[in-house]
């Protein structure tokens, strides 16, 4: 008689999503939050159509991008991605930092809930929580804790998935959002801005854990990659970080795709923050 053999298949986290929520620019969009003024103003025309340019991108690299029209009376509902996270089929809303922007995430609720069954939970007050400071790998789900997340999300995140992944906290002492500074190439590697803020946060999650690869780029801006199957989506305009990041690629054979966002930088857009991507 034959023995059965048991066969342990340890999937690894890839980066690639079933579905992306995006939302519609807001026809207020020039009002909204800036941590800096930009030297020139944003060209309402050219934002909605870069980020007309962004949608079309992710539509030829996930199955369904589903559009939320815009809410004019939340100029930063585009920057969908701070309003929940998808984690492993649990969905958390977000209790957002600035309070502005509080009720961009009841509409995302609703939607996540009409896709299928996933547990939906809703951080609760005091916990504050902005998606861009979320940088899930697979193993490990890092929590900036900065001027829009704080440490009692950090505990409700450890609740929540407890047993499940791993939730550290790393402080982020400058900029927007962890993901202002760092951002997820694969499961093993980050792309981190060389700068002072990009290399505190490096140095805390190589003091917390030492399994990562990190490839430096000297632009900030550079550093928020989108990384989604075998495509990486990168900010066209920062040409040292874009020969670093090239290099990267054609190394695993992953075909880079540079869009211009320039107007949504000037509201501290990322690339990371204009969709919410989860299975
Ligand atoms: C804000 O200050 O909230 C927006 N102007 C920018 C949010 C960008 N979000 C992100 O990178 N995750």
């Amino acid at each position: 008689m034959s023995m059965p053999i048991l066969v342990l298949a340890m999937t690894a986290f890839t980066p690639s999503y079933h579905y992306a929520l995006v939302r519609e620019l807001s026809p207020a969009f020039e009002e909204s939050l800036k941590i800096n003024p930009p030297s020139t103003p944003i060209n309402l025309d050219l934002a909605i159509e870069q980020h007309e340019n962004y949608m079309n991108v992710l539509k030829t690299v996930v199955q369904d991008v589903i559009l939320i029209d815009a809410d004019p009376k939340h100029p930063d509902c585009n920057f969908i991605e701070d309003t929940a996270i998808v984690v492993n089929n649990i969905a958390v809303i977000s209790r957002m930092g600035a309070p502005e922007r509080r009720g961009e995430e009841l509409p995302i609720a609703e939607v996540l809930k009409s896709l299928g069954e996933r547990k939906i939970i809703q951080l609760q007050e005091p916990a504050t929580m902005d998606g861009g400071d979320i940088l899930f790998t697979g193993k490990h789900l890092f929590v900036g804790l900065s001027k829009r997340t704080n440490k009692e999300a950090l505990r409700q995140l450890g609740e929540i998935f407890d047993g499940k992944v791993s939730v550290v906290g790393i402080p982020v002492t400058e900029g927007l959002h962890l993901k202002s500074v760092i951002s997820l190439f694969d499961a093993d590697t980050l792309v981190v801005a060389a700068t002072t803020a990009g290399h505190a946060i490096r140095s805390s999650i190589e003091s917390a854990v030492k399994e990562y690869r990190f490839i430096e780029v000297p632009d900030a801006v550079a550093s928020n990659v989108l990384r989604i199957g075998s495509t990486l989506i990168v900010q066209e305009g920062f040409l040292v970080s874009e020969a670093i990041l090239q290099k990267l690629c054609d190394a695993e054979s992953i075909n880079l795709v540079k869009i211009n966002m320039s107007e949504l930088i000037k509201a501290d857009g990322a690339l990371t923050c204009g969709s919410l991507l989860f299975n």
